[in-house]
């Protein structure tokens, strides 16, 4: 195959930046064609990257023109679009979470095993962070011995105004949820959430911060403190304990600085940039991934394992109860 040819549904701040990364970043693939629901965004950016501009995702979809998509619309709109995708039998790139709810996840997964071969990725990009992958080799080595706890943060410098308390979980930690699953290798049983006082930079009304706790099949207990608001940058943070040691997730890029006093580092103030390197393996993997008619990154299963634990710990802290996270049967496709 020439190059891949890309339909990009969603041209908002980061499908703009995917279209930046596959037009002079990555290689193999450009992208022919755009849509969103704000037209005259997307006849811009058509207009900027000499691609076509679609007056629906449906429409972008089904044009012959495309091979391939990458959904980057709002999160409520990503379920119909790879339902589409599935229909036409279009790989697709679908950004997280793959859906907003476990139930039309479901659908996605039941619709992609009756097409009998995986044509959906999820965009749980941390999953090809170089940090986050040598956490997962320290791990499988042994040498921090059975993993027991892990503690995690997830701190936006501030949000946008659209945020909504479930988002804070369906939208923000969900790439917690995905990547400690990752990480462990296994599936969670329970869940909760954990409020208290709120941060008055937040916006009125918007639950925030937010603790996930989270209880894997086998026990191990993970914590992660969900903030939307921490006044000073973009920071992750994630420590995994063992039963003989630790290991933590590095601060990406940094140089330590001495000078006035004080010892420093830089801390990012945007998600884009502290993964803008995972973006691009990412992307990079997955266009090769379809050149070749094997799709093997973040899968719908995936997609759905993470919204049927962030469905669960909303229950959860609506009803302030430790929620059971029960999991369909995994079909064959994703063994
Ligand atoms: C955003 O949508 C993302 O996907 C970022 O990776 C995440 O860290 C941020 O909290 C979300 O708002």
């Amino acid at each position: 195959m020439n190059e891949l040819r890309i339909g990009v549904i969603g041209t908002g701040g980061i499908g703009r930046d995917h279209i930046r990364r596959i037009t002079h970043v990555i290689t193999g693939a450009k992208v022919v064609a755009v849509s969103d629901i704000n037209k005259r965004v997307a006849k811009e950016v058509a207009q900027q990257y000499d691609a076509k501009f679609y007056d629906s995702g449906e429409e972008l979809i089904a044009s012959p023109e495309v091979d391939a998509v990458v959904v980057t619309s709002s999160d409520q709109t990503h379920a119909k679009y790879v339902l589409a995708c599935i229909a036409a039998g279009k790989y697709v790139l679908c950004e997280k979470p793959l859906a907003s709810t476990a139930k039309d996840c479901l659908e996605i997964v039941k619709a992609e095993t009756a097409y009998g071969k995986r044509l959906v990725q999820v965009g749980f990009m941390r999953r090809f962070d170089r940090g986050y992958q040598a956490l997962k080799e320290v791990i499988k080595s042994g040498k921090i011995g059975a993993p027991l706890l892990i503690h995690a943060c997830h701190r936006n410098r501030s949000h946008i105004p659209e945020f909504t308390s479930d988002m804070v979980i369906v939208t923000s930690g969900i790439h917690e949820i995905d990547i400690s699953r990752w990480l462990l290798d296994e599936d969670y049983e329970s869940g909760q959430v954990l409020t208290g006082k709120q941060n008055r930079n937040s916006k009125a009304g918007l639950i925030d911060p937010q603790i996930m706790l989270l209880k894997t099949k086998s026990g191990v207990l993970i914590d992660v403190e969900v903030n939307l608001c921490s006044g000073y940058g973009y920071d992750i943070q994630c420590e995994v304990v063992g039963e003989k040691g630790t290991v933590r997730l590095p601060d990406p890029n940094t140089v330590l600085v001495r000078s006035e006093g004080q010892h420093s580092y830089e801390i990012y103030s945007e998600w884009s940039e502290r993964f803008i390197e995972a973006y691009d393996i990412e992307f990079q993997q997955w266009v090769n991934a379809v050149k070749k008619d094997a799709v093997d990154g973040p899968s719908a299963w995936d997609g759905y394992s993470a919204c049927i634990a962030a469905d669960a710990l909303i229950k959860s802290r609506n009803n302030s109860i430790v929620e059971p996270i029960i999991t369909a049967e995994r079909p064959q496709l994703y063994k």
